[in-house]
């Protein structure tokens, strides 16, 4: 469904059909090189269309972007945005075409050269978001994308963009991109981006932004279906509540930089350990569910897994993790059709190779929940 917006030069005008790309008291049309005159006195005047991006019902809270409209401005600039000034592109808000309020972000940049305009996020825990933008372009020979990165220095952790458009769009065009931020990232950047053509042209383009917006995707249906799944519950160095455990020495709540409530395994020599959660009652026959969380272990003998038992047997587990860095894993499966219980466990099992070592394993933010589409 698309609108158009509508903006009256004059009051008494309205039987005059001519409809220019932009606001004519504001400048020329951006989109024909300013030649066309300026309207006459008492036309009617049309920014291109517009289209109402939906509201999907996961959103979760407001925008998350500050300034998403480009409408405020501090010495000339955009407040919250951080320009990518080292390349000879032009970069201004601008008032010739906007999609919302009165102002959008217009880059001119030649196709040989790359531009970004990007804004800090915090993330909170795991998340799921989506980024997107409105856009329009003139004679654009790179491409133009949303794009998703970490802040840290070489960080590849997050990484997601946007289809790409290039050419001309005269209707405003909306970008979209879907990600996912682990918990172990403290904030990430969005990016308004356009990526330069190689050695090919060098031909001026231009690119408009706005009503950039970045929504937390929810699931309020999903509940966890584990108690204490984030091991906040329980004394410090004993068993979190609500889980039992087999074997093991010594456990401890981590007070890990990137996850500050986590469990900590100590395993001996020879040793495998595994805490365990009944899920009665919770769980349907038949019915399809995920059990995901975070696992890391101190050395290659560690092996941690998630698991799923039903009376004294693995029904499924993930791979193994064996990684001194967090890892984000999710073992989907199917309740067995005469299932009356499970039994969700974290194991620290063991490298064969590599019985004798010590080693220490790590859980965190693990859930329980019913499987979406997706899963
Ligand atoms: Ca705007």
């Amino acid at each position: 469904m698309k609108t158009y917006r509508i903006l009256p030069v004059c009051l008494l005008s309205v039987c005059l059909p001519l409809i220019v790309c932009a606001c004519s008291k504001l400048g020329p049309s951006p989109l024909n090189d300013g030649k066309a005159a300026k309207p006459a006195p008492g036309t009617m005047i049309a920014t291109p269309p517009v289209p109402v991006l939906p509201v999907d019902k996961r959103f979760v809270g407001n925008n998350l972007i500050e300034d998403g409209g480009f409408e405020r401005a501090m010495g000339g600039e955009p407040v919250s945005w951080k320009l990518d000034a080292a390349v000879p592109c032009k970069v201004e808000r601008v008032q010739d075409c906007y999609a919302e309020g009165q102002y959008s972000l217009r880059v001119a940049v030649p196709g040989n050269q790359s531009f970004e305009a990007t804004q800090r996020v915090e993330n909170h825990g795991h998340k799921e978001y989506v980024f997107r933008c409105l856009v329009l372009a003139k004679d654009v020979s790179g491409q133009v994308r949303l794009a998703v990165c970490d802040t840290a220095e070489n960080g590849k952790i997050v990484s997601a963009q946007s289809e790409a458009i290039t050419g001309t769009r005269t209707e405003w065009t909306p970008l979209q991109v879907e990600f996912a931020v682990p918990a172990t990232i403290l904030d990430f950047a969005v990016a308004l981006r356009h990526e330069a053509a190689g050695e090919g042209s060098s031909a001026m383009g231009t690119v408009w932004f706005d009503q950039c917006e970045l929504y937390m995707l929810g699931e309020p249906s999903r509940q966890n279906l584990l108690r204490n799944g984030d091991f906040s519950e329980g004394p410090i160095k004993k068993i979190p509540s609500n889980w039992g455990w087999w074997m093991g020495q010594t456990i401890s709540r981590d007070s890990d930089v990137q996850m500050p409530q986590s469990l900590k395994v100590d395993c001996r020599p020879e040793e495998e350990v595994t805490f365990v959660q009944p899920v009665e009652d919770v769980v349907k026959p038949g019915q399809r569910y995920v059990l995901r969380g975070y696992m890391k272990t101190s050395n290659s003998s560690g092996r941690a897994t998630l698991e799923v038992g039903k009376q004294g047997w693995i029904l499924t587990a993930t791979k193994p993790v064996s990684s001194p860095d967090w890892t984000w894993v999710k073992l989907p499966f199917t309740a067995p059709d005469d299932c009356k219980g499970l039994l969700a466990l974290l194991y620290c099992r063991r490298d064969k190779e590599q019985p004798a070592s010590p080693c220490t394993v790590w859980f965190a933010h693990v859930e329980l929940l019913a499987a979406n589409d997706k899963e």
